[in-house]
Protein backbone atom coordinates (compact mmCIF):
# COMPACT_ATOMS: atom_id res chain seq x y z
CA UNK A 1 0.00 0.00 0.00
CA UNK A 2 1.42 3.56 -0.47
CA UNK A 3 0.91 5.51 2.94
CA UNK A 4 0.20 8.85 0.78
CA UNK A 5 -3.16 7.46 -0.08
CA UNK A 6 -3.85 5.46 2.69
CA UNK A 7 -7.64 5.96 4.01
CA UNK A 8 -7.48 7.34 7.61
CA UNK A 9 -8.41 6.06 11.04
CA UNK A 10 -11.59 7.96 10.56
CA UNK A 11 -12.39 6.37 7.24
CA UNK A 12 -11.58 3.14 8.27
CA UNK A 13 -13.40 3.05 11.48
CA UNK A 14 -16.41 4.48 9.07
CA UNK A 15 -16.64 1.80 7.09
CA UNK A 16 -15.61 -0.87 9.88
CA UNK A 17 -18.79 0.59 11.64
CA UNK A 18 -21.17 0.64 8.24
CA UNK A 19 -19.71 -2.78 7.45
CA UNK A 20 -18.20 -1.29 4.19
CA UNK A 21 -14.93 -3.43 5.60
CA UNK A 22 -16.31 -6.79 7.54
CA UNK A 23 -15.07 -10.11 8.33
CA UNK A 24 -12.44 -10.58 11.15
CA UNK A 25 -9.74 -10.36 9.24
CA UNK A 26 -10.21 -7.90 7.38
CA UNK A 27 -11.01 -5.76 10.02
CA UNK A 28 -7.78 -6.54 11.53
CA UNK A 29 -5.96 -5.78 8.26
CA UNK A 30 -8.09 -2.39 7.83
CA UNK A 31 -7.26 -1.44 11.62
CA UNK A 32 -3.56 -1.93 11.20
CA UNK A 33 -3.15 -0.57 8.10
CA UNK A 34 -4.88 2.94 9.97
CA UNK A 35 -2.27 2.70 12.61
CA UNK A 36 0.22 3.16 9.95
CA UNK A 37 -1.14 5.33 8.00
CA UNK A 38 -2.32 7.81 11.14
CA UNK A 39 2.00 7.60 11.97
CA UNK A 40 2.55 8.41 8.39
CA UNK A 41 0.21 11.76 8.39
CA UNK A 42 0.57 12.42 12.17
CA UNK A 43 1.97 16.20 12.42
CA UNK A 44 3.13 15.37 16.12
CA UNK A 45 6.34 17.50 17.47
CA UNK A 46 6.84 15.53 20.58
CA UNK A 47 7.07 11.31 21.39
CA UNK A 48 4.60 11.99 23.78
CA UNK A 49 2.35 13.70 21.32
CA UNK A 50 2.35 11.10 18.89
CA UNK A 51 1.94 8.51 21.57
CA UNK A 52 -1.32 10.25 22.51
CA UNK A 53 -2.63 10.45 19.09
CA UNK A 54 -1.87 6.65 18.27
CA UNK A 55 -3.72 5.67 21.39
CA UNK A 56 -6.70 7.97 20.62
CA UNK A 57 -7.09 6.60 16.91
CA UNK A 58 -6.37 2.87 18.41
CA UNK A 59 -9.52 3.78 20.74
CA UNK A 60 -11.72 5.32 18.04
CA UNK A 61 -11.34 1.92 16.08
CA UNK A 62 -11.90 -0.23 18.77
CA UNK A 63 -14.86 1.15 19.36
CA UNK A 64 -16.30 0.42 15.86
CA UNK A 65 -17.83 -3.19 16.49
CA UNK A 66 -17.35 -5.14 19.90
CA UNK A 67 -17.50 -8.73 18.88
CA UNK A 68 -14.30 -10.00 16.86
CA UNK A 69 -11.26 -10.07 18.80
CA UNK A 70 -8.84 -9.80 16.05
CA UNK A 71 -9.75 -5.70 16.07
CA UNK A 72 -8.19 -5.22 19.75
CA UNK A 73 -5.95 -8.15 19.13
CA UNK A 74 -4.50 -6.17 15.90
CA UNK A 75 -4.47 -2.80 18.19
CA UNK A 76 -2.26 -4.25 20.78
CA UNK A 77 0.43 -5.48 18.79
CA UNK A 78 0.85 -2.59 17.08
CA UNK A 79 0.48 -0.58 20.04
CA UNK A 80 3.12 -2.91 22.44
CA UNK A 81 5.41 -3.48 19.61
CA UNK A 82 5.88 0.31 19.37
CA UNK A 83 8.90 1.76 20.29
CA UNK A 84 11.65 5.09 19.82
CA UNK A 85 13.24 8.01 21.30
CA UNK A 86 12.34 10.50 18.65
CA UNK A 87 8.47 11.05 16.98
CA UNK A 88 10.71 9.50 13.31
CA UNK A 89 11.92 6.68 15.37
CA UNK A 90 8.06 6.11 17.04
CA UNK A 91 6.44 6.63 12.91
CA UNK A 92 9.30 3.95 11.43
CA UNK A 93 8.88 1.02 13.95
CA UNK A 94 4.84 1.93 14.14
CA UNK A 95 4.56 1.49 10.23
CA UNK A 96 6.93 -1.27 10.27
CA UNK A 97 5.05 -3.13 13.43
CA UNK A 98 1.56 -2.66 11.18
CA UNK A 99 3.27 -3.82 8.39
CA UNK A 100 4.84 -7.24 9.70
CA UNK A 101 1.10 -7.13 11.46
CA UNK A 102 -0.42 -7.60 8.01
CA UNK A 103 1.90 -10.03 6.28
CA UNK A 104 1.75 -12.33 9.31
CA UNK A 105 -1.92 -12.71 8.94
CA UNK A 106 -2.12 -13.03 5.20
CA UNK A 107 0.67 -15.72 5.73
CA UNK A 108 -1.32 -17.29 8.46
CA UNK A 109 -4.66 -17.36 6.27
CA UNK A 110 -2.09 -19.11 3.32
CA UNK A 111 -1.25 -21.98 6.36
CA UNK A 112 -4.23 -22.46 7.73
CA UNK A 113 -6.12 -23.12 4.23
CA UNK A 114 -3.32 -25.99 3.27
CA UNK A 115 -4.64 -27.54 7.23
CA UNK A 116 -7.89 -27.02 6.86
CA UNK A 117 -7.39 -28.46 2.91
CA UNK A 118 -6.19 -32.01 4.61
CA UNK A 119 -9.97 -32.00 6.01
CA UNK A 120 -11.59 -32.06 2.74
CA UNK A 121 -11.71 -34.92 0.44
CA UNK A 122 -11.90 -35.10 -3.07
CA UNK A 123 -15.64 -34.61 -4.43
CA UNK A 124 -16.98 -33.72 -0.78
CA UNK A 125 -19.44 -30.77 -0.61
CA UNK A 126 -19.01 -28.53 1.83
CA UNK A 127 -21.62 -26.09 3.64
CA UNK A 128 -20.79 -22.21 4.52
CA UNK A 129 -22.27 -19.78 6.26
CA UNK A 130 -21.64 -15.84 6.12
CA UNK A 131 -18.35 -14.70 4.25
CA UNK A 132 -15.38 -15.86 5.49
CA UNK A 133 -11.78 -15.22 4.13
CA UNK A 134 -10.15 -18.17 6.80
CA UNK A 135 -13.16 -20.97 5.81
CA UNK A 136 -12.54 -19.43 2.00
CA UNK A 137 -8.56 -20.24 2.34
CA UNK A 138 -9.58 -24.00 3.44
CA UNK A 139 -11.67 -24.24 0.03
CA UNK A 140 -8.98 -22.49 -1.84
CA UNK A 141 -5.90 -24.64 -0.77
CA UNK A 142 -8.36 -27.98 -1.40
CA UNK A 143 -8.89 -26.48 -4.76
CA UNK A 144 -4.81 -26.04 -5.71
CA UNK A 145 -4.22 -29.32 -4.47
CA UNK A 146 -6.35 -30.39 -7.36
CA UNK A 147 -9.51 -31.92 -5.56
CA UNK A 148 -12.94 -31.02 -6.54
CA UNK A 149 -15.31 -29.46 -4.14
CA UNK A 150 -18.95 -28.24 -4.19
CA UNK A 151 -20.77 -25.69 -1.93
CA UNK A 152 -24.14 -25.07 -0.03
CA UNK A 153 -23.83 -21.50 0.73
CA UNK A 154 -26.51 -20.42 2.84
CA UNK A 155 -27.53 -16.84 2.37
CA UNK A 156 -26.75 -15.61 5.86
CA UNK A 157 -29.95 -13.27 6.53
CA UNK A 158 -30.45 -9.96 7.45
CA UNK A 159 -26.93 -9.22 5.14
CA UNK A 160 -26.58 -11.96 2.99
CA UNK A 161 -22.97 -11.94 3.57
CA UNK A 162 -23.41 -15.78 1.76
CA UNK A 163 -23.74 -13.75 -1.91
CA UNK A 164 -19.98 -12.64 -1.22
CA UNK A 165 -19.00 -16.38 -0.37
CA UNK A 166 -21.09 -17.43 -3.77
CA UNK A 167 -19.42 -15.16 -5.64
CA UNK A 168 -15.85 -15.88 -4.65
CA UNK A 169 -16.52 -19.27 -4.91
CA UNK A 170 -18.18 -18.72 -8.46
CA UNK A 171 -14.97 -17.58 -9.24
CA UNK A 172 -13.11 -20.49 -9.06
CA UNK A 173 -15.70 -22.51 -10.65
CA UNK A 174 -16.81 -24.39 -7.88
CA UNK A 175 -20.10 -25.70 -7.89
CA UNK A 176 -22.58 -23.55 -5.96
CA UNK A 177 -26.20 -24.35 -4.67
CA UNK A 178 -27.48 -20.62 -3.22
CA UNK A 179 -29.86 -21.76 -0.04
CA UNK A 180 -32.39 -20.01 2.05
CA UNK A 181 -30.92 -20.05 6.00
CA UNK A 182 -34.22 -21.89 6.41
CA UNK A 183 -33.44 -24.97 3.88
CA UNK A 184 -29.96 -25.46 5.57
CA UNK A 185 -31.42 -28.65 7.92
CA UNK A 186 -32.72 -30.08 4.60
CA UNK A 187 -29.51 -29.74 2.66
CA UNK A 188 -27.23 -30.85 5.28
CA UNK A 189 -28.35 -34.16 4.34
CA UNK A 190 -26.15 -33.65 1.07
CA UNK A 191 -23.25 -31.96 3.22
CA UNK A 192 -19.66 -33.79 3.79
CA UNK A 193 -18.56 -30.38 6.10
CA UNK A 194 -19.87 -27.67 8.17
CA UNK A 195 -16.78 -25.30 7.55
CA UNK A 196 -17.43 -21.70 9.21
CA UNK A 197 -14.82 -19.01 10.25
CA UNK A 198 -15.12 -17.60 13.50
CA UNK A 199 -15.02 -13.61 15.11
CA UNK A 200 -13.82 -14.75 18.80
CA UNK A 201 -12.54 -17.57 19.98
CA UNK A 202 -13.28 -18.12 23.92
CA UNK A 203 -10.75 -20.14 26.46
CA UNK A 204 -13.47 -22.88 26.93
CA UNK A 205 -13.69 -23.26 23.03
CA UNK A 206 -16.70 -21.68 22.07
CA UNK A 207 -17.27 -20.45 18.81
CA UNK A 208 -18.54 -16.78 18.40
CA UNK A 209 -19.42 -16.46 14.71
CA UNK A 210 -22.19 -14.86 12.84
CA UNK A 211 -25.84 -15.56 14.07
CA UNK A 212 -27.11 -18.97 12.88
CA UNK A 213 -23.63 -20.68 12.84
CA UNK A 214 -25.10 -22.34 16.43
CA UNK A 215 -28.37 -23.59 15.20
CA UNK A 216 -26.04 -24.93 12.01
CA UNK A 217 -23.85 -26.32 14.27
CA UNK A 218 -26.74 -28.46 16.20
CA UNK A 219 -28.33 -29.77 13.34
CA UNK A 220 -24.92 -31.11 11.72
CA UNK A 221 -24.21 -33.08 15.24
CA UNK A 222 -27.75 -34.05 14.73
CA UNK A 223 -27.00 -35.41 10.96
CA UNK A 224 -23.64 -36.58 11.42
CA UNK A 225 -21.87 -33.98 10.03
CA UNK A 226 -18.79 -32.85 10.95
CA UNK A 227 -18.01 -29.07 12.04
CA UNK A 228 -15.17 -27.33 11.01
CA UNK A 229 -14.28 -23.70 12.33
CA UNK A 230 -11.04 -21.53 10.51
CA UNK A 231 -9.95 -19.49 12.79
CA UNK A 232 -6.53 -17.83 12.34
CA UNK A 233 -5.24 -17.53 16.30
CA UNK A 234 -5.59 -13.47 16.00
CA UNK A 235 -9.84 -14.78 16.67
CA UNK A 236 -8.43 -15.91 20.49
CA UNK A 237 -10.02 -13.92 23.07
CA UNK A 238 -7.33 -13.74 25.68
CA UNK A 239 -10.11 -11.75 28.20
CA UNK A 240 -12.29 -15.07 28.32
CA UNK A 241 -8.87 -16.35 29.83
CA UNK A 242 -9.74 -14.41 32.92
CA UNK A 243 -13.52 -15.22 32.62
CA UNK A 244 -14.82 -12.15 30.84
CA UNK A 245 -17.40 -12.90 28.32
CA UNK A 246 -17.31 -12.15 24.58
CA UNK A 247 -20.03 -8.89 23.43
CA UNK A 248 -22.56 -10.23 20.95
CA UNK A 249 -23.21 -7.03 18.68
CA UNK A 250 -27.26 -5.59 18.67
CA UNK A 251 -27.32 -3.88 14.88
CA UNK A 252 -30.10 -1.55 13.81
CA UNK A 253 -33.25 -2.81 13.28
CA UNK A 254 -33.53 -1.73 9.83
CA UNK A 255 -31.24 -4.13 8.83
CA UNK A 256 -34.31 -6.68 10.04
CA UNK A 257 -36.91 -4.50 8.35
CA UNK A 258 -36.92 -2.77 5.11
CA UNK A 259 -38.91 0.30 4.12
CA UNK A 260 -41.39 -1.63 2.09
CA UNK A 261 -42.27 -4.63 4.84
CA UNK A 262 -45.76 -4.13 6.20
CA UNK A 263 -44.87 -3.48 9.67
CA UNK A 264 -45.40 -0.50 11.59
CA UNK A 265 -41.99 -0.09 13.17
CA UNK A 266 -43.36 2.45 15.37
CA UNK A 267 -45.66 0.35 17.12
CA UNK A 268 -44.73 -0.08 20.42
CA UNK A 269 -45.22 -3.54 21.17
CA UNK A 270 -43.07 -4.71 18.12
CA UNK A 271 -39.99 -5.47 19.13
CA UNK A 272 -37.35 -5.82 16.65
CA UNK A 273 -34.25 -7.75 17.38
CA UNK A 274 -30.60 -7.85 14.94
CA UNK A 275 -27.87 -9.71 17.10
CA UNK A 276 -24.61 -9.98 14.55
CA UNK A 277 -23.46 -12.96 16.33
CA UNK A 278 -24.14 -16.35 18.40
CA UNK A 279 -22.44 -18.44 20.01
CA UNK A 280 -21.59 -21.99 19.37
CA UNK A 281 -20.87 -24.37 22.27
CA UNK A 282 -17.63 -26.37 21.98
CA UNK A 283 -19.50 -29.82 21.84
CA UNK A 284 -20.69 -29.14 18.68
CA UNK A 285 -17.75 -28.14 17.47
CA UNK A 286 -15.23 -30.87 15.53
CA UNK A 287 -12.14 -29.21 15.22
CA UNK A 288 -10.81 -25.85 15.28
CA UNK A 289 -8.84 -24.89 12.25
CA UNK A 290 -5.69 -22.69 12.63
CA UNK A 291 -2.04 -21.42 11.12
CA UNK A 292 -0.81 -23.55 13.90
CA UNK A 293 -2.38 -26.85 13.33
CA UNK A 294 -5.95 -28.13 13.78
CA UNK A 295 -7.24 -28.25 17.81
CA UNK A 296 -10.36 -29.42 19.50
CA UNK A 297 -12.21 -26.89 20.82
CA UNK A 298 -11.32 -28.47 24.28
CA UNK A 299 -7.85 -27.66 23.94
CA UNK A 300 -7.90 -24.18 22.31
CA UNK A 301 -6.89 -22.71 25.74
CA UNK A 302 -3.10 -24.08 25.78
CA UNK A 303 -2.62 -22.43 22.67
CA UNK A 304 -3.91 -18.96 23.72
CA UNK A 305 -1.91 -19.16 27.12
CA UNK A 306 1.06 -19.51 24.69
CA UNK A 307 0.73 -17.06 22.67
CA UNK A 308 -0.97 -14.23 24.81
CA UNK A 309 0.10 -15.07 28.13
CA UNK A 310 -1.43 -13.03 30.94
CA UNK A 311 -3.48 -10.13 29.50
CA UNK A 312 -2.46 -6.70 31.00
CA UNK A 313 -4.53 -3.36 30.53
CA UNK A 314 -5.28 -1.78 27.30
CA UNK A 315 -2.69 0.24 25.63
CA UNK A 316 -4.87 2.87 24.55
CA UNK A 317 -6.18 2.98 27.78
CA UNK A 318 -3.14 3.98 29.45
C1 LIG B 1 -18.49 -11.97 9.52
C2 LIG B 1 -18.38 -13.34 10.10
C3 LIG B 1 -17.25 -14.22 9.62
C4 LIG B 1 -16.05 -14.03 10.56
C5 LIG B 1 -14.80 -14.69 10.01
O1 LIG B 1 -19.48 -11.17 10.14
O2 LIG B 1 -19.13 -13.74 10.98
O3 LIG B 1 -17.63 -15.56 9.64
O4 LIG B 1 -15.79 -12.66 10.76
O5 LIG B 1 -14.39 -14.03 8.82
P1 LIG B 1 -19.74 -9.68 9.58
P2 LIG B 1 -12.85 -14.07 8.36
O6 LIG B 1 -20.12 -9.80 8.15
O7 LIG B 1 -20.85 -9.17 10.45
O8 LIG B 1 -18.46 -8.89 9.79
O9 LIG B 1 -12.48 -15.51 8.26
O10 LIG B 1 -12.80 -13.37 7.03
O11 LIG B 1 -12.05 -13.38 9.42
Amino acid sequence: DDPGVAPTVESTAEDIAAMRIRGAATIADAAAAALASQADRSEAETPAAFRRQLRAAAKSLYETRPTAVSLPNALRYVLRGTDGETVADLRKSTIARAEAFRRDLDQAQDKLGEIGANRLRDGDIVMTHCHSTDALSCIEAALDAGKEIEAIVKETRPRKQGHITARQLRERDVPVTLIVDNAARRYLDRADHVLVGADSIAADGSVVNKVGTSGLAVNARERGVPVMVAAQTIKLHPDTMTGHTVEIEMRDEREVLAAEDDLDDADDGLVVENPAFDVTPPRYVDAIVTERGQFPPESIVTLMRELFGETTDEPWEA
